[in-house]
């Protein structure tokens, strides 16, 4: 009897997940870590991140295998199988449908999208990319949901940019919907609004449209959607993908898809000068990505009602000057930091006060940078420091023309000899 209950319950807790981007940094440990969980996974990738290696002409530092190798690998380890369709979310709308009808899965996470904010502003031809794939993608993704009338959850990797980290200062970020009173003819009225949108790129612009899109389809069709603001991701292994030399997850260190933390690690790690853009007075939210991939298990395991409006989470764990993350690197390394002109559009200094209690109040214990964590970055990257072309170290996609014609790359200062000068953020 006492067997017979155990198996119900193990039956009962298979769900099916369908991993939209499966094969990129999120997407290859979260796949893993559902799986070891007991999840029954499948991969859908056009492994279109994995061209746009080879366009810009650099790998991730560490050395990824093929997917069928990385996967064969998981079988062996795990003795679980996880498929994998190579399909384009974008444009091979049947198709996407096709796999979810033969799949029937419970939730699908959605990652498979063009995530780097300078690869989307590199050209005209990269800003219609951006846009096409990822715009597209989300449309294709819910309209085949709807007509597959079956009940999904979809769990979406949206981002903190969303918001424009902190226009008012002193207020704190909510997670998703803003309170607000409007004047009416029978006096003030109380309401929720999305949070008003303001992007600073054109993917992060692509980010904001999907929040609308989820925000239509959820009124019009009553999907159960769950939509993470994520911050800026570091780290590079999880439990999962440190289990095999086989699993290891991608590091992205170049100017374009290197987020400011790994790139600082990596930097420090072959003794290259810590790239600040600018004052170094913006401030960001982090999250390690053994944490993305707990919380995306966190969100899979608490769907929202079916009548529930879109589900918003910040998934953030604390936030950080870029300055200040520097200056804790070069602590631990050595490390000189210099200030480069910064290629983008942005505020020169910003402070950011996040809400973050959804995910701490389903259990969520947050990885934080000064769990020498930081220290196992830089072991991973001198490890694989002979893998790094230099020359892709320094940004190469600018925001506005002005600042193509204007600017060659160079650094304008190095702080650790003069910290008072003033320099353009
Ligand atoms: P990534 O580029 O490493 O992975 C994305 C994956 O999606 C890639 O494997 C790519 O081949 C695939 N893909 C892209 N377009 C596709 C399409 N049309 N059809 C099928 N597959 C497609 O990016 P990541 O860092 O893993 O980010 C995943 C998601 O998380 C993104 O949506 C990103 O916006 C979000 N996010 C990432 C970060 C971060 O710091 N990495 C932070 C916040 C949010
Ligand atoms: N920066 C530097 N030096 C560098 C690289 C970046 O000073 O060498 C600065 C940038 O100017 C920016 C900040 O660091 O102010 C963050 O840049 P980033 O490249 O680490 O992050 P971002 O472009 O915002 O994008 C990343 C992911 C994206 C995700 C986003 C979350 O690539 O997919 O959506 O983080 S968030 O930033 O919270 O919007």
């Amino acid at each position: 009897m006492q067997q017979i209950k155990i198996l119900m319950v193990e039956v009962e807790m298979a769900k099916r997940i369908l991993i939209l981007g499966g094969d990129g940094f999120c997407g290859w440990p979260t796949a893993l870590r559902l799986s070891g969980q007991g999840f029954e996974v499948a991969i859908i990738d056009n492994l279109s991140r994995r061209n746009i290696d080879n366009e810009l002409c650099c790998e991730s530092l560490t050395p990824i295998q093929s997917i069928r190798t990385r996967l064969q690998t998981w079988a062996e380890i795990s003795g679980k199988e996880i498929p994998f369709s190579h399909l384009d979310i974008a444009r091979q709308p049947e198709q996407l449908l096709a796999s979810i009808k033969t799949w029937q899965p419970e939730a699908i996470v959605h990652f498979a999208e063009q995530r780097a904010a300078p690869y989307s502003m590199k050209s005209a031809w990269h800003k219609r990319y951006t846009v096409d794939n990822n715009v597209s993608g989300t449309n294709n993704l819910l309209a085949a949901i709807v007509e597959s009338g079956l009940d999904i959850h979809l769990v979406h990797l949206g981002t903190m940019g969303v918001y424009g980290y902190g226009r008012v200062d002193g207020a704190s970020i909510p997670e998703g919907y803003l309170p607000v009173k409007i004047e009416t003819e029978m006096g003030w009225q109380e309401t929720d609004i999305l949070h008003p949108a303001d992007p600073g790129s054109v993917y992060h612009t692509t980010k904001t449209i999907d929040q609308l899109l989820f925000y239509f389809y959820n009124k019009n069709d009553n999907l159960r959607i769950t939509d993470l603001h994520q911050g800026v991701v570091w780290g590079t292994q999880t439990p999962e993908t440190a289990q095999h030399p086989a699993l290891i997850n991608r590091f992205d260190y170049d100017g374009d898809y290197g987020t400011v933390l790994n790139r600082f690690l990596m930097q420090a790690a072959i003794g290259h000068p810590l790239t600040v853009y600018g004052s170094g007075g913006q401030t960001r939210a982090f999250i390690h990505i053994r944490d993305t991939v707990r919380c995306i298990q966190l969100a899979v395991e608490h769907p929202p009602a079916a009548d529930a409006r879109v589900e918003i989470f910040n998934q953030v764990t604390e936030t950080w000057t870029i300055a200040e993350l520097a200056e804790k690197v070069a602590r631990i390394s050595g490390a000189e930091i210099r200030r480069y002109q910064n290629p983008r559009k942005e505020a020169a200094q910003n402070k950011l006060v996040v809400d973050r209690d959804k995910f701490m109040s389903l259990g969520l214990n947050p990885t934080t940078l000064d769990q020498g964590l930081l220290g196992e970055v830089v072991e991973i990257a001198q490890r694989y420091k002979e893998r790094c072309v230099i020359e892709r170290i320094l940004p190469s996609s600018r925001w506005t023309k002005a600042q193509q014609l204007d600017s060659d790359g160079q650094a304008v200062e190095n702080p650790n000899h003069s910290r008072s000068k003033n320099v353009a953020g």
